[in-house]
């Protein structure tokens, strides 16, 4: 019985070797080609090829090698048998709070003015910079990431609400659920923050009438948005004319409608607005193939597997 790997868009060989190296009884396809389909028991995916998960008879269990599923969830073909265990790790959420931090800070301290003004050779001082205790961050999506996040945020001293799905309760953190939550968040947020898995109810969110919503007499200029959850949630013809006509001040996205973001995009060179590659937190292949070997080792001493993804609900 073997593990697979169908990755498209990285390179599988430091994913390949650790395996390897964690598990050497095992044997471990790093792809598909020239692999017995029919001996498969593992397959460790990040949008894989359609169908084929449909096409491993012996398959038991699928890991995804990233927190968001919404790419595999399209694959309308894999069987709803086969659990789905997505990426939850310490080593995911620390670097995804590390680029919102850096998100938020950036715009707190408003380091592309100054980018400018260093540009230019200015040596001029904002009056009156906010505290950080008196900006309030709001959070789309209070799960691994979302708590993750508010808790550093709450370190500096950020104000900071979130909204979920379900009521939720974490320490300082106003909480808000359901489409009044949003409302009532959206309105007390200087700066936005997305981390929500793209399902049915979360694409499109983050277009002008959201932006309308949001706090408008903060200490930032007007709103900011941030977003690392996924491109589908946004609508970036809206983000540009709310960028133009003062709705939003400023941005910081790392996910877009399409990827790459094409270079006609002008989102690249707008004054306002900070680009990252979706990288804000990548998949490391070291620590996720420990918590892979340690979930599978479980699984087959007859331990429940952590992480399962809830099909109907989308993430
Ligand atoms: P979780 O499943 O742990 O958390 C998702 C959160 O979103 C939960 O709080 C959930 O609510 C909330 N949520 C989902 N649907 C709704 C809705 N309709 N209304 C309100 N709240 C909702 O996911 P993670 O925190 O691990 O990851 C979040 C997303 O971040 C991923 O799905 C992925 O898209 C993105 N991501 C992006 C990366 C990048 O590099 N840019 C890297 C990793 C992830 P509830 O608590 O009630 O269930
Ligand atoms: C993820 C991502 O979902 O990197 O893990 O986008």
């Amino acid at each position: 019985m073997s593990i697979l790997f169908s990755v498209s868009g990285w390179d599988v060989t430091p994913w390949v070797a650790r395996l390897r190296a964690l598990d050497p009884d095992r044997v471990v396809h790093a792809s598909p080609d020239g692999a017995d389909l029919a001996a498969v028991r593992y397959a460790l995916v990040w949008k894989p090829e359609p169908g084929l998960l449909a096409r491993l008879p012996k398959l038991e269990v699928i890991f995804n090698l990233g927190a968001g599923v919404d790419a595999i969830l399209r694959d309308q073909t894999i069987p709803p048998r086969i659990p789905i265990v997505r990426v939850v790790d310490d080593s995911m959420s620390m670097r995804m709070t590390e680029w919102v931090v850096l998100q938020v800070l950036a715009h707190h301290r408003r380091a592309l003015h100054y980018r400018r003004q260093q540009r230019d050779h200015v040596w001029q001082d904002i009056v009156g910079q906010a505290a950080a205790r008196d900006v309030s961050v709001g959070l789309l999506g209070l799960g691994a990431l979302g708590a993750d996040a508010a808790r550093v945020l709450l370190a500096l001293r950020f104000k900071v609400a979130g909204w979920s799905r379900q009521p939720k309760s974490l320490p300082n953190v106003e909480t808000y659920h359901g489409a009044d939550g949003l409302d009532r968040l959206l309105e007390r947020s200087d700066i936005l923050v997305c981390l929500l898995p793209l399902t049915a109810a979360t694409g499109g969110l983050l277009s002008m009438p959201s932006f309308r919503k949001l706090k408008r007499d903060g200490p930032l200029g007007g709103p900011i948005l941030i977003n690392a959850g996924r491109g589908g949630e946004q609508v970036e013809a809206d983000i540009l004319a709310a960028l133009d006509d003062g709705t939003l001040a400023g941005a910081s996205l790392d996910v877009f409608e399409t990827e790459p973001l094409a270079s006609s995009s002008r989102l690249w060179d707008h004054p306002r607005v900070i680009v990252t590659p979706h990288n804000a937190a990548d998949s490391e292949p070291d620590a996720l193939t420990r918590a892979i070997v340690g979930q599978i080792r479980r699984y087959e001493a007859g331990g429940p597997l952590a992480n399962v993804v809830d099909r109907g609900r989308g993430y």
